[in-house]
């Protein structure tokens, strides 16, 4: 018999994570944690059979009919069968209502189930990511009648009820500049409002609301002049009229996820609140969307990381398993050492939004919240690239074919790096965050996370990178144009930062435990550089796009 290779055999997704069992051990308290096990034990279950069932099935794409055979329009959409679980999937695991529970161990519960989900969601994730999203807005808001309308539907536990929102922001004109926002809400002689316009990139078209961006007719140019608004898309079984999709995008990746191009014509919209202001109305949304985004990433880091390592074992190559070599090795603990950081950051995102919510955090960590949202997106997104790069690559040939599931891996990566804010416009966003006193409340984070700590090395480096950064924030205040040229190098040496602290309080916890691996995770992570901070120099910019 010739020689067959054993293909890689996914873990239990949640019984073999060790940085997730030591994460809930160490932050819930003993009934918590006792109380969310089922939950987390089921949702590994069900990605060990998604990852095994996607591996002998060959659809992948939802299909868009738009007419039927007599003529009428329809805009009907077969889903994939995870997408079609979804909503008994996540309403049974409460997956929503969860985090907006009664709790500051809120979010970290919601998200644990999150990250588990993810890839066995097939991306079904990003329309709850978008329902989240849209709850924790519409709550902002304070306006009860949408509160008491479309809450019960977006947090319920029963499928039957469970409603799917979308954020509708991107147009031609304006991806990341939504202040080019052309769609326009005019109010009818009854005056209900009604949307015009083509929103471009939908992704959760599926959904049964969705909030959107649009100028009210007469008001004025650019960002604040935009609205916010709340839509129904469905008359009962079909979709209203004044909803149409053009067509499902054909995209790198997540293909199983059905991103249209749609048109308003006229769809019945409310104001979230006053008529102007729009982003900063949706920005609590956004905000809640870009934590999803660093979760999944880890989600995905884990899986490529996991299935490598497992491969590891089994792949012999000359004359010994590929995890003895020792450049074999050395790869895998590099990637295990940066996806410990990441998810370090990821979840410390997530247990604070839900600390803030509750009003149960420090009086520093509303400001470190909002400094770290988009420190964990923008970082997480590009590692998730990498690594998964990185893991194809631990495979050889195989990892570059595509019945074995894995290039699926670094295409979907792909995504988090781009959508919810590119790393530029995330980078962007970090300075607007620094403009308040956010890096302030990042070093005393920090103070508090190294306390206890024995890793002299690690600290002193952790501090001497933050003072660089603050360094370089003086330097550059003035310039504007060399503030932002240097923006990306500013976010990715805090987040390493803020990573490599988090990192130092989880190793502290292990060992006592009497578990090295996270001590060892921070020595690698800072022996890989903290310090990612640049010299603007326009000239030579200049000289090289000339
Ligand atoms: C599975 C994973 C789950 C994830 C699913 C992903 C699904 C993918 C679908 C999409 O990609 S949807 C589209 C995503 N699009 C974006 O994320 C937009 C990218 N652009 C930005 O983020 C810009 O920064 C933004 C449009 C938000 C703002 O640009 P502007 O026009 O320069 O706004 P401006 O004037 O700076 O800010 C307006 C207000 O919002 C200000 O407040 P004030 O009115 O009080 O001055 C800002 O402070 C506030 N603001 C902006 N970003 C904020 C924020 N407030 C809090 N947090 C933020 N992040």
């Amino acid at each position: 018999m010739a020689f067959l290779q054993d293909p890689p055999q996914l873990p239990h997704p949640y019984r073999s994570d060790r940085s997730l069992l030591a994460l809930v051990d160490r932050v819930l308290p003993t009934d918590r944690r006792a109380a969310i096990d089922a939950d987390l034990d089921a949702l590994g279950d069900y990605a060990q059979m998604a990852w095994q069932r996607v591996s002998s099935t060959t659809r992948r794409k939802p299909v868009l009919t738009q007419w039927d055979a007599w003529g009428q329009r329809v805009d009907r959409i077969e889903l994939t069968t995870a997408w079609q679980e979804g909503p008994q999937l996540t309403t049974r695991h409460a997956m929503l209502a969860t985090g907006h529970g009664d709790s500051e161990h809120a979010r970290l519960e919601e998200f644990a189930r999150v990250y588990l989900y993810h890839l066995a969601s097939e991306f079904y994730t990003c329309p709850l990511a978008m329902t989240d999203g849209a709850a924790t807005a519409i709550k902002a808001s304070g306006n009860r009648e949408l509160i008491e309308r479309a809450l019960p539907h977006f947090l319920s536990r029963d499928a039957s009820t469970f409603w799917l929102s979308g954020q509708w922001m991107t147009e031609n004109a304006g991806g990341s500049d939504v202040g080019n926002t052309e769609t326009t809400a005019r109010q009818d002689v009854s005056g209900q409002w009604r949307l015009y316009g083509r929103k471009w990139f939908s992704s959760a078209v599926v959904g049964e609301a969705a909030l959107a961006l649009a100028r009210p007719e007469g008001a004025g140019t650019g960002t604040a002049a935009l609205a916010l608004f709340y839509v129904e898309t469905m008359d009962g079984e079909r979709r209203k009229p004044e909803l149409l999709i053009d067509r499902l995008k054909d995209k790198l990746g997540t293909h199983e996820l059905p991103t249209a191009e749609i048109h308003l014509d006229g769809l019945p919209a409310w104001p979230l609140g006053e008529l102007a202001h729009g982003v900063r109305q949706v920005a609590p949304m956004l905000n809640v969307t870009r934590t999803w985004n660093a979760i999944c990433a880890i989600a995905s880091m884990a899986r490529a990381i996991s299935l490598a390592r497992d491969y590891a074992t089994r792949r012999q190559a000359f004359g010994r398993p590929l995890i003895e070599q020792p450049l074999h090795a050395q790869t895998l603990a590099d990637m295990q050492a940066e996806f410990e950081g990441a998810f370090a950051l990821a979840f410390e995102v997530a247990h604070l939004l839900g600390r803030v919510e509750h009003g149960a955090a420090a009086p520093h960590e509303a400001a470190l919240l909002r400094l770290l949202t988009p420190l964990a997106k923008l970082w997480t997104g590009k590692l998730a690239v990498k690594l998964c790069s990185e893991a194809l690559e631990c495979f050889g040939g195989a990892g570059y074919i595509e019945d074995t599931g894995l290039p699926q891996l670094l295409r979907d990566a792909q995504v988090y790096a781009i959508w919810e804010g590119t790393t530029n416009v995330l980078s962007l966003d970090s300075l607007r965050a620094l403009a308040g006193d956010t890096l302030a409340a990042l070093r005393t984070a920090s103070t508090a996370w190294l306390e206890n700590n024995d890793n002299m090395h690690a600290a002193s480096a952790i501090r001497q990178t933050l003072d660089a950064a603050a360094r370089w924030l003086d330097q550059h205040a003035a310039t504007r144009d060399a503030l932002e040229a240097g923006a990306r190098g500013v976010a990715i040496t805090l987040a390493r930062s803020a990573a490599a602290a988090l990192l130092a309080r989880q190793a502290i916890w292990s060992n006592r435990q009497g578990d090295p691996r996270p001590a060892a995770a921070l020595q690698r992570f800072v022996g890989h550089g903290l310090d990612r901070l640049v010299t603007p120099d326009a000239d030579n910019t200049a000289l090289l796009l000339g």
